[in-house]
């Protein structure tokens, strides 16, 4: 394959409101970030991925963007923004900025000026339909629950908004919002913006029969009636040969409904439209039929199977990306391993996953230290949209919010948004005020403080990780084979290329396992107990990486 700069790179991803408080009003900000890039390049991070700093009403922590050209006024200023981009380039590290256009912010000028009248010049950014027998034109539903269509009073017509009634859809049938896009993307990367993720780019393109749900299970009508619609690729080319192929950037977009059937058509190397996306085959291992607050178990073979199903997809054809969490999830420890007694064994075998497998590797910023869930006692202390709603749904059902809590616990987005433990001072050290929400109450025993001065910390650990993945380019561009399959407790796979053999073993299991690959001359390179041996008697948590000699 083809060696390029963002194939070979560690990227962190940045939750702005939940990073640092420079100015202690209690919510994240641009200054903050600043302050904390010699910390980021101290872990030997190639790209920053910032969230949304865009000027946003805040529905949803600012994937509802009112102005694409300017910054938030809780985050600070353009001067602010620019001094990052500098301090970042700085340390020979590069920006990715979020794309969000499949839809904007109510607030947005465009939609203001959409729902004025339905012979307005700007009616056609978003989707108007007349309402059906006195309700919405189908009966399609949001991802946050509800109705997909809002009623608008001053035209009597329905808008479509796939998330909230404060993100209205954009129409991209409409070429004027195509070229829109191209200029707001050209404007950042004039500034000198290194790549765009590009939030739910897989919804863009809107089938145009409108036709009622076809299954009562949200994640069948996502994929066969959200997302990969008619256009989808006709834009992403388009946009492809009028603004990315002109810059030196990457791309990764996002997409519920990306399946292992339709990735390549999103990032094979010779469609010209994107370089990675995010898929969500392993975040949605563990919800059930009813979703994100239907958890349901599953089993570390299903698991291996998605990223083995993956790899053999795209290997020679295009690039994948490696990731078990963000913004959107539960931490990735809580979530794919354990956060009790092994919670620190635990975080190092994921980091060891993430940097030996094929693909670009994304952090999520906290799970570095190990940041695990959190549980709320009370409802009042959650914030995100998307849980709110859904205990508004269970009010309106008559349930107590209460009696379902738990499954916030376990899946809600909240989990992952709570501030960064900086120290063991007060708020964790991320604001001197009370944050917009709620410390993680571990932050006495999990922090960046605490864990610098620890040889052995998950923090050290992940520096080290990074680092090994850089010494050892095998682990970018080399083959990559799962042995032992069908082990319900042992990962292990092999990486190799023409010069180099290396042999992961990791135990995600809170049990000792006496494993047996019939693998000889194994030297051991990494591993995360301190008195690791050459065997393979694999301890709860356990991780060894060998080099494997003929
Ligand atoms: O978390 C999810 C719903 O339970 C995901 O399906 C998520 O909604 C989906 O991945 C899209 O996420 C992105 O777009 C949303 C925004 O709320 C998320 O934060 C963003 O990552 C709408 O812009
Ligand atoms: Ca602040």
């Amino acid at each position: 394959m083809k060696k390029t700069w963002w194939k070979e790179s560690v990227v962190y991803q940045i939750y702005p409101r939940s990073f640092n408080d420079s100015n202690n009003d209690g919510i994240g900000d641009i200054r903050g970030v600043v302050q904390k890039l010699d910390y980021i390049k101290s872990l030997g991070i190639d790209v920053i991925w910032l969230c949304p700093v865009y000027k946003s009403p805040n529905d949803d922590n600012g994937y509802d963007i009112a102005d694409y050209r300017n910054i938030m006024d809780e985050f600070g200023t353009m001067d602010d923004f620019d001094e990052l981009l500098a301090g970042i380039h700085e340390r020979g590290m590069k920006l990715v900025m979020d794309l969000v256009v499949n839809h904007s912010s109510d607030e947005h000028a465009w939609f203001e000026a959409s729902r004025k009248s339905k012979d307005n010049p700007y009616r056609d950014y978003y989707i108007w339909k007349p309402g059906k027998n006195g309700g919405p034109p189908n009966d399609w539903e949001g991802f946050f629950g509800g109705s997909a269509w809002q009623h608008d009073e001053a035209t009597d017509e329905y808008y479509l908004h796939l998330f909230t009634t404060k993100q209205p859809d954009l129409n991209w049938e409409n070429p004027k919002v195509r070229e829109e896009v191209n200029d707001i993307i050209k404007y950042w990367f004039d500034k000198g913006v290194d790549g765009f993720r590009m939030d739910v780019i897989s919804l863009i393109s809107k089938r145009p029969a409108y036709a009622d749900m076809v299954s009562p299970v949200f994640e069948e009508v996502i994929e066969k009636q959200y997302a990969n619609g008619p256009r989808i690729h006709e834009f992403l080319k388009a946009m492809n040969e009028a603004v990315l192929s002109k810059y030196d950037i990457m791309t990764v977009g996002e997409g519920p409904g990306i399946t292992l059937e339709h990735g390549l058509d999103y990032v094979g190397e010779d469609r010209d439209e994107l370089n990675m996306v995010f898929h969500f085959d392993h975040m949605f291992l563990d919800m059930g039929d009813g979703g994100k607050f239907d958890p349901i178990p599953y089993t570390l073979t299903a698991f291996k199977d998605v990223f083995n199903r993956w790899d053999e997809k795209l290997k020679g054809k295009g690039w994948g990306s490696i990731f078990l969490g963000n913004h959107d999830f539960p931490r990735m420890v809580s979530r794919f391993a354990t956060d009790g007694a092994y919670r620190e064994e635990a975080s190092k075998l994921l980091a060891t996953l993430l940097m030996t497998m094929r693909g670009t590797p994304y952090v999520y910023q906290g799970d570095e230290i190990g940041m695990s869930n959190v549980s709320f006692e009370s409802t009042e202390d959650y914030r995100d949209v998307e849980t709110l709603n859904y205990f508004k749904q269970l009010w309106a059902e008559g349930k107590d919010p209460m009696d379902h809590i738990h499954n916030a616990h376990k899946m809600g987005r909240d989990n992952a948004r709570t501030p960064i433990q900086w120290s063991g001072e007060v708020n964790g050290g991320f604001s001197e005020t009370q944050p917009w929400i709620r410390v993680n109450p571990n932050y006495p025993d999990v922090n960046v403080a605490s864990q610098e001065r620890d040889e052995r910390s998950v923090l050290n650990y992940f520096r080290k990780m990074i680092q090994f993945r850089k010494e050892n380019p095998t682990f970018v561009y080399g083959d990559y084979e799962s042995i032992q399959n069908d082990h319900p407790q042992i990962y292990a796979y092999r990486r190799w290329d023409e010069t180099n053999e290396y042999l992961v073993v990791l135990n995600f299991s809170d049990q000792e396992v006496d494993f047996s690959p019939i693998i000889t001359g194994l030297e051991l390179l990494v591993y995360n107990y301190d008195d690791s041996t050459e065997d393979l008697l694999m301890s709860p948590w356990e991780v060894k990486v060998f080099r494997v000699h003929d």
